[in-house]
């Protein structure tokens, strides 16, 4: 038997580089679907280290007849849909946006999986961002846990959820869906918390900048390490029954907490440097994520290899190590 195929799309991505890697070392063939950008290098920044060893393919999730080539032409095993919109705080600024490519998107993917592929295994990328507030008494999200989204990304995110559901049934397909909860790395954007985080506190210290201005302090979320959560995809994929899953640590810290321990890392303290700006402010926040992964550890046998304080180090180290290269 040849190796298997798997297709991602969203492989430019954090989620999606660190699970091309995963794949290979499991010796999978990797292709990926990567949209056109007027500056080439920007879209392959994470994946240069891979080049010779993955095929990527121009397509779009908005663009059906793309997928219909790339699905064709590939035959993939194991589809891996990570392409996404996948800023909160962006989806209020582009709302249609990202109606379109976090739920519309999902909706050309899977159409292309049921008629080209439908003996593929398909993982879709859903979040911790479907719960919106609600929580249960013990303060966790599980399973059960209603879902009533607070932001264009989260409602996007919950059609795409149903979707997948929905095919499933209909139309008897291993369609999976993995609830991950906020993971991060070196590779994630700088415009996103943690990295915003690390990244500033490091500049401050190096005397690169003086404030670092973010918006609330106190919402709270439950902070994984994304080598981690990719490994997870794969196990969901590879379960016999396709399914919902959560992916989280079960550990939840505020804003002001990564605040707080990354700046004392640095041998200094936030209440100095660290400023609000009311521009980072969501029209409606999420308050609080902290998930409940004991389904996925009891049955998948998942389990993380980072804390919430290996993960903020090793991101602190790369930051260090990129502004000490400069
Ligand atoms: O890092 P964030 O932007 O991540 P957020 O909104 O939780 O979304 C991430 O996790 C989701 C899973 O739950 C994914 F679906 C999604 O794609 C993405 O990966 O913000 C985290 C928290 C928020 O409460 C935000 O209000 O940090 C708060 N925050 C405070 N100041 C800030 C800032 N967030 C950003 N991005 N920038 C700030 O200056």
């Amino acid at each position: 038997m040849g190796k298997k195929k798997a297709l991602i799309t969203g492989i430019s991505g954090q989620d999606g580089s660190y699970l091309a890697e995963h794949l290979l070392s499991l010796g999978y063939e990797v292709y990926g679907i990567i949209r056109r950008h007027s500056v080439a290098e920007d879209q392959s920044s994470r994946l240069q280290h891979l080049s010779d060893k993955i095929t990527n393919l121009y397509g779009d999730v908005l663009d059906a007849p793309s997928l219909v080539r790339i699905f064709s032409e590939v035959n993939p095993d194991e589809i891996y849909n990570l392409a996404a919109m996948s800023h909160v705080r962006v989806s209020f600024d582009m709302p249609s946006f990202t109606i379109q490519t976090n739920a519309l998107g999902v909706l050309n993917v899977l159409e292309a999986y049921r008629t080209i592929c439908p003996n593929a295994k398909f993982y879709q990328a859903s979040s911790s961002e479907m719960f919106g507030n609600s929580v249960d008494d013990d303060k966790t999200q599980r399973l059960t846990t209603p879902m009533n989204p607070v932001s264009p990304y989260g409602c996007a995110k919950l059609l795409a959820y149903s979707l997948v559901r929905h095919y499933r049934n209909a139309y008897n397909l291993h369609a999976c869906n993995g609830i991950l909860f906020n993971h991060e790395s070196p590779r994630r954007g700088t415009n996103f918390v943690t990295n915003k985080v690390v990244k500033g506190a490091v500049e401050i210290k190096k005397g690169k900048k003086e404030k670092l201005e973010l918006g609330n302090l106190d919402s709270y979320r439950d902070w994984g390490h994304s080598k981690d959560y990719v490994r997870a995809m794969h196990m969901i994929v590879n379960h016999q029954k396709p399914d919902e899953w959560i992916i989280a640590t079960g550990q939840t810290q505020s804003v002001r907490d990564l605040c707080e321990y990354v700046f004392s890392k640095l041998g200094m303290d936030y209440k100095d440097y660290v400023v609000q700006n009311p521009k980072y402010i969501r029209p409606e926040e999420l308050r609080y994520l902290r998930g409940d992964p004991s389904k996925s550890k009891e049955i998948l046998g998942w389990n993380p290899e980072y804390t919430f304080e290996s993960l903020v180090d090793e991101m602190l180290e790369h930051h260090l190590g990129e502004i000490e290269g400069l």
